[in-house]
């Protein structure tokens, strides 16, 4: 069985928003297509305490996208982003969140990041998502959303390491692309075994 696993579809990630990734609300048509052929659909969903630790306003003298080290390594600080329930949080307007079965949160310990949709930053705290795919029997998933170099990527990198069989159709992921960071997430996705379309 196989699933389209939806990232981060949020306003703060479209443009106007604080996190705004150029184009990313040109993906959402698109991925409401592909939601009406699959089998399962699961959406995630950035979520942060307002005094998040990877917001550059929590770091005195830092600005954003600057690099520190957390206890858990390396980190970007962000533009405040996706406040737990703020309209920057919400799903882009148009997009068929009715679709959906699961809705995963990710983000949402003030300590600690979460890119990726199946571990926090540490890469050891699980969000869940795996026991919920295991056990719907799910062992092939599409993944689309915001943004490919960063989330998707986290994403899919972790769910080839977990087993899953993974696909990434770059044509409905939209990138922020810092310092080469698109590339390099190409890369590091086909390193770890997944399909690029
Ligand atoms: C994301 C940066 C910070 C993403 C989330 O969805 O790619 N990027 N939080
Ligand atoms: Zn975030």
């Amino acid at each position: 069985m196989s699933a389209l696993i939806v990232i981060d579809v949020q306003n703060d990630f479209c443009p106007g928003g604080a996190l705004a990734v150029p184009e990313g609300d040109q993906i959402v048509s698109g991925i409401n297509a592909l939601m009406d052929g699959a089998e399962a659909v699961v959406l995630t969903q950035d979520w942060h305490p307002a005094d998040h630790s990877s917001f550059a306003s929590q770091h005195e003298g830092q600005d954003p996208y600057s690099l520190i080290d957390m206890p858990y390594g390396p980190q970007v600080l962000w533009p405040d982003h996706c406040v737990i329930g703020s309209e920057g949080a919400a799903f882009h307007a148009d997009l068929h969140t009715d679709r959906a079965e699961m809705v995963i949160r990710k983000g949402f310990r003030r300590a600690i990041d979460s890119y990726s949709a199946f571990f926090e930053n540490d890469h050891t705290t699980p969000t869940g998502l795996e026991g919920y795919l295991r056990t719907r029997g799910i062992t092939k998933l599409t993944m689309v959303g915001l943004a490919t170099d960063f989330c998707v990527a986290y994403s899919a990198i972790d769910a080839a390491k977990l087993g899953f069989d993974v696909t990434v159709k770059l044509e409905l992921c939209r990138a922020i692309d810092l310092n080469g960071s698109l590339e390099a997430a190409k890369a590091d996705m086909l390193k770890a075994g997944v399909t690029l379309t």
